[in-house]
């Protein structure tokens, strides 16, 4: 459905009974794990219960994503949400207060059109997400449930994280392009296990790193991971192998790459230049097909350019793993419909502000499970400590999380939060493992 036909009427919007009343909403700056300020909502209803909200953050973003409204000029280098804080407190809150909460596919309708245009640029994503989510969690407050299990009766499924442990690209300041190495704990029988094992990867890889390499060798990018000063992917996901080996888990764990490739290629020539080397689109493919033979690959996300859906069809019937699309469809069901119709991936990338509200991010999950593709739920480079892709995960049976590496605190609340939820889903918990690449048919 296109977003223009989402639209409820009036009467759907005010229907008497739909939810509670809405008593307040605000918002305020705070800060993300770069320091660097986003908007958090709060939206109360019938005076007695307040749903919250972050909003992430992307670093190396897609040109098609979302617009996330920052306030320009002195204040914290620009980075400032004033102007989106302002909205949610101008007029979205004049829009919504006094009323009954409509449902989350009438509110984020409403919300889409008041905004009225493409990208969100009027009122910002940051401010619409912010008020889209804090409704979720306020309806599922009043609701007394949990927020996964208010959004899907039938969740039960966790996701297998794909853990990355060592950073490069925008992520990073040392010369890897691939953005994240990523080991994926399909052996594990459950969530605390998989953190576990994961874990204890990530001490070996630090030893190595630092017996190898140096001190230095142990700093770290946005996401947590080390960021080592080498260049050679190969390198990279061979220090993976090693950790995985050193740490006794060998056959336990299987391999990823989100390699942002849009990052590094130059649109002009039409090619990628990587470790030193220019690259045309046939390269980074027989490239791909090498690490995939040699090292146990299993995903790959975003391995050319985002408008490259050719080349991303050609790499999907090449290669036969998941490929996934981040920058390629920024969450979109319009740019996912343009991939699943040209063969373009086999998995979409999920992070809700990119499209900037959960009724859309959910209708592109749809999309996705519909057409076969996999999803991977993911969290962005600037987190808060805000869990709520965790429930959103479990709730949408999604079967894979990309969170970051096991460590600081914005990631660890996600993988904290998904703890918890296993324990209270109890023996209806599964956790798939290997088959973590888990398309739901409609
Ligand atoms: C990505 C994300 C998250 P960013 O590319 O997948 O890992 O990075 O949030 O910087 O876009
Ligand atoms: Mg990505």
């Amino acid at each position: 459905m296109r977003r223009s036909e989402a639209k409820p009427s009036r009467a759907a919007v005010e229907a008497p009974g739909s939810g509670a009343l809405v008593t307040g909403l605000a918002a305020r700056e705070v800060l993300d794990c770069r320091g660097l300020p986003t908007v958090q909502v709060d939206l109360e209803l019938d005076g007695a219960i307040t749903g919250t909200a972050d909003v992430p953050s992307g670093r190396s973003t897609g040109s098609a994503e979302a617009t996330e409204l920052r306030d320009g000029g002195e204040r914290f280098g620009g980075y400032g949400v004033l102007g989106a804080v302002a909205n949610v407190e101008g007029e979205l809150r004049e829009a919504l207060v006094g009323r009954r909460l409509p449902e989350q596919r009438a509110l984020d309708a409403e919300l889409v059109a008041l905004d009225g245009t493409e990208r969100k640029s009027r009122l910002g994503a940051n401010a619409i997400l912010g008020v889209s989510l804090a409704a979720a969690r306020a309806r599922a407050a009043a609701a007394g449930t949990p927020l996964y299990r208010h959004l899907s009766a039938n969740a039960h499924l966790l996701p297998v994280p794909l853990v990355n442990l060592i950073n490069g690209g925008k992520h990073a300041s040392n010369d890897l392009d691939f953005q994240e190495f990523i080991v994926i704990p399909v052996g594990a029988g459950s969530m605390i296990e998989a953190l576990q094992i994961s874990t204890e990867v990530n001490l070996a890889l630090a030893e190595i790193l630092l017996e190898r390499y140096g001190k230095s060798a142990l700093n770290t990018g946005d996401e947590g991971g080390y960021a080592p000063a080498i260049s050679s992917p190969q390198e990279a996901l061979g220090l993976l192998h090693e950790a995985v080996s050193a740490a006794g888990h060998d056959g336990r764990f299987r391999y990823g790459l989100d390699c942002a490739a849009t990052h590094y290629h130059d649109p002009r020539t039409r090619t990628y230049e990587l470790a030193g080397e220019r690259r045309d689109t046939e390269a980074m493919i027989e490239l791909y097909l090498e690490l995939i033979r040699d090292f146990d690959v299993v995903t790959i996300e975003d391995p050319l350019d985002e408008e490259d859906f050719e080349g991303f069809a050609e790499l999907t019937e090449a290669s036969g793993i998941q490929i996934v699309g981040d920058d390629l469809f920024v969450t979109d069901p319009r740019r996912l419909r343009t991939g699943v119709e040209r063969g373009a991936a086999n998995s979409l990338l999920w992070k809700v502000n990119q499209i900037g509200t959960l009724s859309e991010a959910l209708d592109a999950a749809e999309l996705a499970h519909r057409s076969g593709y996999t999803v991977v739920v993911s969290e962005r480079s600037g987190e808060t400590e805000d869990p709520i892709i965790a429930d959103l995960a479990v709730a949408l049976g999604a079967g894979q999380i990309k969170t970051g590496a096991p460590v600081r605190g914005e990631r660890t609340a996600k993988y904290n939060r998904l703890l918890r939820i296993s324990e209270e889903l109890g023996e209806t918990a599964v956790y798939p493992g290997d088959a973590f690449e888990v398309a739901v048919a409609a």
